[in-house]
């Protein structure tokens, strides 16, 4: 992968060393189910960012200024085996994690997730996690493999870390009766598209963590807004209610990293990987530029 950095910015604004935000490319693609192509995330979302303006036009302001810089960390070699895959992506995250840096990485598919918010709950014991997908990706196995792209939720609830889940519209028989416990909240997507405004504040009561891990599978959206996963579901998030959610969510100034996971590039798409590029800066600014 090339040494691209996230919104092509200049030398003072992406120093790995003085940056307030570290975007990690992570291109995982080794059990997705139907269509492959996530090893190609990371790579679309750093390349589409360079269009995107420095100023952000709702903020009113320029991102990566108010951020106090954003770099991008070098794609990393991960190896071919899942276990082994998560264990150096734990490691890595363990080791570039700061508790004044906002770790953002790029999937690649979502089984990241779980050795990301393991790296995270290390550092931050009382967190919780906010997942954004169509699917629960709660099995407990998925084709004879823990660390699937079925699973990182159950792999995460096995930590004990609570979990709110918005915009599923996909669970198996296996899932149900774990979408809603005391360590899991669900908002179906069936519930909430297109009113999710209203469901805000009930939505941000479920995260009674201090500390907030985002996880953005970017098919809890809606295919109209990103037609590029690799699992798609009609039905979900729509562009401006996901914002508004991200937003009250980061201007709390609790959430402590982030991952945007599952696009898969695709050939006369490229308004997904746009979409999901604009998505990043947004959560950087939001949480960056918020409350905090
Ligand atoms: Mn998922």
């Amino acid at each position: 992968m090339s040494e691209m950095n996230f919104l092509n910015l200049p030398p003072e604004l992406s120093d790995p060393e003085q940056s307030a935000v570290l975007i990690l490319p992570l291109p995982l693609d080794l059990t997705c189910s139907w269509k492959r192509g996530t090893a190609d995330g990371p790579e679309a979302i750093l390349e589409a960012s360079s269009h995107i303006e420095y100023r952000d036009e709702e903020l009113g302001f320029e991102t990566a200024r108010v951020a106090g810089g954003i770099a991008t960390h070098p794609a990393p070699e991960l190896p071919d085996d899942p276990a082994e895959a998560a264990a150096a992506i734990e490691t890595l995250a363990a080791d570039l994690i700061r508790d004044n840096r906002l770790l953002l990485s790029l999937g690649g598919e979502h089984s990241v997730t779980w050795p990301l918010v393991k790296a995270h709950h290390a550092l931050w014991p009382d967190l919780c996690v906010l997942q954004i997908d169509a699917h629960a990706d709660l099995r407990d196995t998925y084709k004879g493999s823990p660390f699937n792209h079925a699973c990182p939720m159950r792999r995460i609830r096995e930590l004990d870390v609570p979990v709110t889940a918005v915009g599923i519209r996909s669970a198996d028989t296996s899932e149900v009766d774990l979408l809603d416990d005391d360590l899991h909240t669900t908002f179906m997507a069936q519930d909430i598209v297109g009113r999710l405004a209203e469901r805000i504040d009930e939505i941000m009561s479920s995260l009674t963590a201090e500390h907030i891990y985002i996880t953005i599978d970017l098919d809890g959206l809606d295919p109209a807004v990103i037609p590029a996963v690799g699992t798609p579901v009609p039905g979900g998030l729509e562009w401006y209610e996901t914002l508004a959610l991200l937003r009250a969510v980061c201007g709390t100034g609790r959430v402590v990293g982030a991952d945007v996971v599952e696009l898969s590039p695709r050939e006369g798409l490229h308004y997904a990987d746009a979409a999901a590029a604009r998505l990043v800066s947004k959560l950087i600014g939001y949480t960056t530029g918020g409350q905090r």
